[in-house]
């Protein structure tokens, strides 16, 4: 009778479908306090993603320097997701501000000796990863993050938790690469890390500022394409990122942006006219995300020019996007 029972409770565990909760955890600084809401509003509508599991803070310090003594820091925030998590949840985490460089590698020294390129410069001499370590965090932090300390606090989680991050930053391809950088975290090594960092690693991103262009390519990605919404209930990571990477290569033509071909000089006046804001080199780096994903051995470096069709359809993205962006309030 007791195997009886026993196998009666397996029996039921087994057919119910396990329930995942979905976090989205989104930081907004310097200028980029909207930006995570745009993905956000994207999600939203999903039976998926509940306004009670969405956490936006806007220039939230990004480490106080009193670590595990409650969510008043990135640091902290991340750590409560990753403690309280559970397996088949999926958490995703976005942010958007400021970025950069150490010059040191200190902290877990990981990173190589192989010398930095210049910022921007579109032919570096040799690949990442970079020597030293990168940083994030609002201006108004007390400390900054590290990109090791992704590695030490994503250990925590679940070996079945899915981890998205969306690291809109100057330098946000650094994230990946050393040997105790996020592509060697718990989630990555439990083959469930997705990443889109804003640029390569020499690279000075958009998202930084009030623009939400970067954003909103990460939004097209997530959610529309010339089919209408994809991302349906029941949709997995992988889909997405296969989704994601299609899209990466929908880099948008607005007033100041430009998407050379891979073996594009300027000329002497596009030189100039881009030069007088952002200068050619940045734009060129800053719409060419780096995709990692735990599914793939290489990472993504994505490179094209988009189709005059896929602009248009971008463009007109925005346009809805903009029009339906919503709150939910910061808890
Ligand atoms: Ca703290
Ligand atoms: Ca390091
Ligand atoms: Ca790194």
């Amino acid at each position: 009778m007791k195997y009886l029972s026993l196998s009666l409770v397996l029996a039921i565990s087994l057919a119910t479908p396990v329930f995942a909760d979905y976090y989205f955890y989104g930081v907004g600084d310097d200028g980029g306090e909207l930006d995570p809401w745009w993905v956000w509003d994207v999600l939203e509508p999903f039976p998926e993603w509940d306004a009670s599991r969405c956490v936006i803070r806007n220039n939230w310090d990004a480490d106080d320097g009193v670590r595990t003594d409650g969510r008043d820091s990135v640091y902290d925030d991340l750590v409560w997701y990753a403690n309280n998590l559970e397996s088949g949840d999926l958490f995703m985490y976005q942010y958007q501000g400021h970025g950069g460089w150490t010059g040191s590698d200190s902290y877990y020294p990981d990173e190589g000796s192989t010398a930095r390129p210049g910022e921007n410069d579109p032919t570096p001499a040799n690949p990442p990863p970079y020597q030293y370590d990168e940083t994030w965090g609002w201006s108004g932090s007390t400390m900054k993050l590290w990109d090791d300390d992704l590695r030490e606090i994503f250990a925590d989680f679940d070996s079945s938790v899915e981890v998205i991050v969306i690291q809109g930053m100057c330098h946000a391809g650094g994230l990946i690469g050393g040997s105790h950088d996020l592509d060697t975290s718990a989630p990555a090594t439990n083959n469930g890390l997705f990443a889109a960092l804003a640029v390569p690693e020499h690279g000075l991103s958009v998202g930084v500022g009030s623009d939400p262009y970067y954003p909103a390519l990460l939004t097209w990605a997530l959610s529309n394409t010339e089919e209408g919404y994809r991302l349906e209930a029941g949709m997995t990571m992988p889909d997405w990122y296969e989704l994601a990477l299609d899209y990466g290569e929908t880099h948008q033509f607005f007033d100041r942006y430009y998407w050379p071909a891979e073996d594009w000089v300027p000329s002497a006046y596009e030189d100039t006219y881009w030069t007088d804001h952002w200068g050619w080199e940045d734009s060129y780096l800053q719409l060419r995300p780096v995709y990692y994903s735990s599914l793939d051995d290489d990472h993504d470096y994505v490179l094209g020019t988009p189709d005059p069709g896929t602009i248009a359809l971008f463009g007109l993205g925005l346009l809805g996007l903009g029009a339906k962006l919503r709150r939910c309030r910061e808890s």
